[in-house]
């Protein structure tokens, strides 16, 4: 288990090695020399068996311990996990996140353990011992087996994502990293910043681990409804005119005052491109988008083929698309709900017809066509926040996505809605910061804002969920000033 999951999360060494490394630290020089001298190069392999084989006679030891307690059995785990993370701990490279694998070794000990024990006592007393016998030894046998499916399991899944860490850090793409628009900050601290850093960008999918597809190995086929059938490359996208935008994304199921949205500068090829070389038919109102792990979303081909800057985007705020955003190549469409939508590890784009398909979430109950809805929300001051009296700063952001902003407005304490000052964008794709100056008294307020789209909408106070297509509703906060 924790070699697996020291694989999954691409630390540099499993808590073995590290337990190794720390005796190879810790052999004084001359007895190291006359060991090496004695092994020759099979120095390390030996140290790593030798390693493996006192952990099993260890873990045979606490397993006999258990006829006088389990506690004692699960002393010595403790203990041999203590060792793994006081060497994975004094390691040059480590870090707190490093300390995971061990964990997850020593619990798993632990579980199985004492599945395996408890079934064996109250075997030993209810049936004959080597009916009993004969039947823990299956049981553990299936534990063993499962323990090397588990290790190889997350040894493949971690391979193919270190190859493709690489391939991605060797990436050097001719995009630009996108400059924030003068003005575009509102000087409110605590407000989200305008470009959400990559690390920091929200993340939905239902990928249990995130797909790894190289980019010498990516390809998006264009076919259905389409007079040509196309199969690009990586390089073929590389090799078009390449457009670089705005563009804030958002998931349907952010709440009303929700995070789950974040704005990028990102760039890739226009889909509408790709779709007018494919040539769409007339009939065909849809695409059918499909991931490399399988997952689905149906976008309207309007959408795709308007003025607005639909991409098969390669980079995210001039990185190349981080692994868990979609690399090597996903679908960003201003205006539209992610899940209908962003596909990451985007591989197949079917022309079709909404009739004749649904996918991953309209399957599960959630609209079919999902335009963001307008919305707004309060990041200062914070719900709950203690606040000084006298003159306030507040602040957040609201978005209309592809319809355009058109002002924002706040409330305090249920007076009259007052206009708020507006950050400057350079698009009707992204979201826009506002703030406002407001005089408190001691004692406790109710803050709530409301948005109006270009449309002429102005958000309602209904509160709705965000089952079937978002979310409605005005987003209120509680301080107290004193
Ligand atoms: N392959 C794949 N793409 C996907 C999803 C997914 O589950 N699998 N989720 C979608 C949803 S619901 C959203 S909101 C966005 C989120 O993109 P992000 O994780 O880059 O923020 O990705 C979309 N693309
Ligand atoms: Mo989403």
């Amino acid at each position: 288990m924790s070699h697996a999951v020291t694989m999954l999360l691409t630390i540099r060494a499993t808590p073995l090695l590290a337990v190794a490394e720390s005796i190879i630290e810790i052999t004084p020089g001359p007895l190291a020399e006359s060991l090496i001298q004695l092994a020759g190069e099979y120095d390390k392999p030996i140290l790593i068996v030798g390693v493996a084989v006192v952990l099993l006679a260890l873990s045979a030891w606490a397993g006999a311990l258990t006829q006088r307690g389990q506690g004692l059995a699960v002393a010595v785990f403790v203990v041999m996990g203590g060792i793994g993370v006081a060497a994975v701990w004094t390691r040059p490279d480590a870090t707190a996140y490093d300390v995971v694998p061990v964990v997850a070794g020593t619990v798993t000990w632990i579980v199985v353990l004492s599945l395996l024990v408890d079934q064996l006592t109250k075997q030993y007393r209810e049936e004959e011992a080597d009916h009993a016998r004969r039947r823990f030894l299956l049981a553990a046998g299936v534990a063993a087996g499962a323990a090397v499916v588990v290790g190889l399991g997350g040894q493949l899944a971690g391979a193919s994502r270190r190859g493709v860490d690489t391939a991605r850090k060797l990436l050097r793409l001719p995009v630009a990293r996108g400059v924030v628009p003068a003005g575009a900050e509102v000087e409110v601290d605590g407000v989200q910043p305008w470009r959400t850093p990559n690390g920091d960008f929200y993340r939905i999918d239902t990928a249990l681990v995130v797909p790894t597809v190289e980019p010498t190995d990516w390809r998006l086929r264009v076919h259905g409804m389409v007079e040509r059938e196309l199969v690009l490359t990586y390089q073929d996208l590389l090799d078009r005119e390449l457009t670089e935008d705005w563009v804030t994304l958002c998931c349907v199921s952010n709440e009303v005052g929700g995070d789950l949205i974040g704005n990028a500068w990102w760039s890739g090829v226009r889909v509408a491109d790709v779709l007018a070389e494919a040539g769409v038919r007339p009939e065909a109102n849809a695409v059918l988008q499909t991931s490399d792990d399988g997952w689905t979303c149906g976008t309207p081909i309007e959408a795709l083929t308007d003025d607005r800057n639909a991409l098969l985007a390669i980079a995210m705020n001039g990185e190349p698309l981080p692994v868990e955003h979609g690399f090597p190549v996903r679908m960003v469409v201003p205006g539209l709900y992610g899940y209908v939508s962003a596909t990451k590890w985007l591989v197949d784009l079917e022309v079709s017809r909404f009739d004749d398909f649904t996918a991953y979430w309209t399957s599960r109950g959630w609209a079919a066509e999902a335009p963001v809805k307008t919305q707004s929300r309060i990041d200062v001051p914070g719900d709950g926040d203690d606040v000084s009296a006298g003159s306030l700063r507040i602040g957040g952001s609201a978005w209309a996505q592809h319809t355009g902003l058109e002002r924002v407005e706040y409330r305090l304490d249920g007076g009259a809605w007052t206009e708020a000052d507006l950050g400057r964008v350079p698009n009707v794709d992204t979201w826009v910061q506002w703030s406002a100056t407001v005089e408190v008294d001691p004692g406790d307020h109710t803050l709530a804002v409301r948005a109006t789209d270009r449309s002429g909408y102005t958000q309602t106070g209904v509160r709705t969920d965000v089952v079937p297509n978002g979310a409605t509703g005005w987003h209120t906060v509680e301080f107290e000033a004193g």
